[in-house]
Formats: structure tokens, C-alpha cells, sequence
């Protein structure tokens, strides 16, 4: 019997998936890449996070009307588009991820334990945010909570990466510096000395050169890129082929994201008895739909725009909520707690800033695109305001009250 060494192992593992295309030069391109996108995700991440569950100095543009479309339809692009980069990147450098002895020295260890966790928080956090834009919760935790949080993981190790892998990274950063480096000393790992060649070079037989490499990442990245982003983007939404929801389906031509049955709300918003409680301290009306109907209307082109990345412009029709504020004798500059029909769940109940309050373009909709709203777009009557997530745009609406 031979003894499992280690070292033997990892050495074979290596030889087997030796490449001349894995090089210091290539993972820093790719990590650049990498950098950018996560960089991004994390900025918008931010943003989106902060309007669901604003810190108390938080602001709320309500400007340009489509800020949220843009900045979540970017979040959700370039989080698809890390997934290829990601893994190109672990590509690039796993033969150094199988080096041995595993650990040489505490500094050594610190760094790889970080690298370990940068790679774990990362491929959690692209494929449970790709298996949410499908709307699918397989998991027992609180999806935004945790995906916030790996966020904070995944920017500490990764600064802690970089810091450490600054001399390799500032010595590659140019591909002249990167060629010189190579033929000189290896800054990282032997693969540059395995490569024996520079600039962007030249392949043994058989062998795919550094720029094939790139221009096919590049065409992985572009490719679900281009066949995702007509969630989010309409001028490219007739290539929208994977992403879940398609731009013009869905009753009124706007995609559902949860529809009056599965809210289990049909009956109270069928209901004849229905009408709409608007409070500010004492002061208590309550609105039927005819008298809503009675009300100065207002149409507005918004959209609605999911945090799972899909979006879709719309036309509404229905009285400012300033209006109904006014009617109940309440100051514009109120911050309001809106009540959804719903029986339970997360969306039974918003809170909306004074920002949105305010606003001349905020809703309470009870037409959408030239029609009645849909019993599943929220009959009888819906919240939509500019700049906000989907989410807090509250279908079946029950009241709307002054905090
Ligand atoms: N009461 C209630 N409001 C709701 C929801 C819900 O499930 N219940 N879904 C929200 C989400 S996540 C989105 S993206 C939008 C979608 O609106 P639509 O179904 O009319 O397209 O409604 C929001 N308003
Ligand atoms: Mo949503």
C-alpha cells in the first residue's frame, strides 16, 4: 500500500490540468474584471438595501423616475456577468489552490484561510442571487439579510486579498511589466516560469493562447450578459432567452410577480364593502372606490422595477397620495404607513418616506395602461411611486396612514 502523500497528489493534479494559459498576467485581467463587477454589485447592492431598510441619514432620490430600474437592473447584469469571470478566475489560479503543504507559514495560513473564504462567500452569493432572480427560495434563510451580510464578507477578504497579493498584482498590472516579470522572476506560483513566454503569447501546439482564453471569458460574459439583461434593459429585451421574466407578458402587458391568489387576497379586493382607510391622528376617512374615482387623476409613466431584476414601464392613473393627505388634513412632509389587504407575509405591510409622500408622481393607481387594474396588478387600487423598489410598491391596498 502507498502512504497518501499529499504533496504527490496535488503534484499530479497539477501536471494533469497544467496549462501555458494560466499565468499571473491572466488572473490579474481576470481579477480586474472580477473587481469591477463585484465592486458594482456591491455599490447598487448598497443602494437597494438601503431604500428597503434606509439608516437613519439615508436618502431617497425620486429622480430620474427609473434610478432604481437602472441601478438594480445593473446589480442583477453584473452579477450574472461575475459568474463566468468567477469562474474563469478559479480556473486561473486552482493549481495554487491545490500547492502543498497547505499552510507554510501563520502569514501563509492567514492568507489562505481568507482566500477560502472569499471563494466560498462568492460562489454563495452569485448562485443563491441567480437562483432568486428566478424566484426560487430553496433555502431556509432570509435571502436579503444573508446575501447583505456574504457582501461584507466577500469585501473584507477580498481587500485582505489583495493586500496581500498587491506585489504579484502591481507587477502584472501592464502587460509590458507583466512579460518582463515573467521571463525575470515569477512573482506568484511557478506557472509564469511553466509559461515561458510573454506578452500576450504564444501557445505550445495544441495549446490555447492567453488571448483565446480572454476572448473566450469575454464571450462567455457578453453572452449571458446580452441573454439576461432584457429583464432589466428594453432595448434589449428581444434577446432576453434565459432571464425568467419576459418584458410585454403578464395581464395589462406587465409581468406578475405574485398574483391575488397566491396573496390570498381575492375576496377582499372583490369585495363591494371595499374602501381605502386614510389616517392622520384623529382625523379617519375612508375612500370608495367611486369616490377615489371622483378624485383629480393623474397618470404617470413609471415602472416597476423587481429587486430580482426584472422591470417593465408602465402607464397609471389614480390619485396622488399628497392629495389623500390632504384630505385627512395631514402635512405633505409625512412619512406614511401603507397596509396591503394581504392577510400575512412580508409585503402585508410599507413604510414610505416623506420623499415619496410627497411626491407629485406617487400613486395610490387604480388604472394601469388605459385599464382598470388586474385583480393580480391590485385591484382595486395600488401604491406606485418613483425611484422605489418593487417590493414596496403595495398592491391591494387596505389603508395609508400618518406615522
Ligand atoms: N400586497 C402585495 N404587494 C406587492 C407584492 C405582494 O406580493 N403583495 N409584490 C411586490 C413585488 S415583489 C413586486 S416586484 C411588485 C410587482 O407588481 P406587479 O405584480 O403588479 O407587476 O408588486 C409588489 N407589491
Ligand atoms: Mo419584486
Amino acid at each position: 500500500m502507498h502512504r497518501l502523500d499529499g504533496r504527490r497528489v496535488t503534484d499530479f493534479l497539477a501536471a494533469k490540468f497544467a496549462s501555458p494559459t494560466r499565468s499571473t498576467r491572466l488572473t490579474v485581467v481576470l481579477g480586474r474584471w472580477l473587481g469591477i463587477a463585484f465592486t458594482v454589485c456591491f455599490l447598487t447592492g448598497l443602494f437597494s438595501h438601503g431604500l428597503q431598510n434606509p439608516p437613519a441619514w439615508m436618502i431617497f432620490p425620486t429622480r430620474p423616475v427609473w434610478i432604481y430600474q437602472l441601478s438594480q437592473g445593473i446589480h442583477v447584469t453584473a452579477g450574472i456577468a461575475s459568474i463566468p469571470l468567477l469562474l474563469a478566475k478559479l480556473w486561473s489560479v486552482y493549481p495554487e489552490l491545490l500547492s502543498w503543504p497547505p499552510v507554510r507559514s501563520v502569514v501563509h495560513g492567514l492568507e489562505r484561510a481568507s482566500i477560502a473564504l472569499f471563494v466560498a462567500a462568492s460562489l454563495l452569493q452569485v448562485t443563491t442571487g441567480l437562483i432568486n432572480t428566478y424566484k426560487w427560495y430553496p433555502w431556509p434563510f432570509p435571502f436579503r439579510e444573508t446575501h447583505y451580510w456574504l457582501a461584507w464578507v466577500i469585501w473584507g477578504s477580498l481587500l485582505l486579498h489583495i493586500a496581500v497579493k498587491l506585489p504579484a498584482i502591481s507587477a502584472h498590472w501592464r502587460r509590458r511589466q507583466a512579460a518582463a516579470a515573467a521571463s525575470n522572476s515569477p512573482v506568484s506560483g511557478a506557472s509564469d516560469a511553466a509559461v515561458g513566454e510573454s506578452g500576450a503569447g504564444v501557445p505550445a501546439p495544441g495549446r490555447w493562447s492567453r488571448r483565446a482564453m480572454l476572448t473566450a471569458v469575454t464571450a462567455a460574459t457578453g453572452a449571458v450578459v446580452v441573454t439576461t439583461a432584457g429583464q432589466s434593459f428594453a432595448w434589449l429585451a428581444p434577446l432576453n432567452l434565459f432571464a425568467p421574466r419576459k418584458m410585454g407578458t403578464g395581464p395589462q402587458g406587465v409581468p406578475v410577480n405574485r398574483t391575488a391568489a397566491d396573496a390570498k387576497v381575492a375576496d377582499a379586493a372583490m369585495s363591494p364593502a371595499w374602501a381605502l382607510l386614510v389616517r392622520s391622528g384623529p382625523v379617519t376617512r375612508s375612500f370608495t372606490l367611486e369616490q377615489l374615482r371622483a378624485m383629480p387623476q393623474h397618470s404617470h409613466e413609471l415602472p416597476i422595477a423587481c429587486v430580482e431584476g426584472w422591470s417593465q414601464l408602465a402607464s397609471w392613473r389614480g390619485v396622488r397620495v399628497r392629495d389623500l393627505l390632504a384630505a385627512v388634513d395631514a402635512p405633505p412632509e409625512s412619512d406614511l404607513h401603507v397596509t396591503s389587504l394581504e392577510p400575512e407575509g412580508a409585503y402585508r405591510t410599507m413604510s414610505m418616506p416623506a420623499a415619496y409622500a410627497r411626491d407629485e408622481q406617487t400613486l395610490v393607481a387604480l388604472e394601469l395602461n388605459g385599464a382598470a387594474l388586474d385583480l393580480d396588478h391590485g385591484y382595486p387600487a395600488r401604491i406606485i411611486a418613483p425611484g422605489r423598489p418593487g417590493v414596496l410598491q403595495t398592491k391591494w391596498l387596505q389603508s395609508v396612514e400618518v406615522l
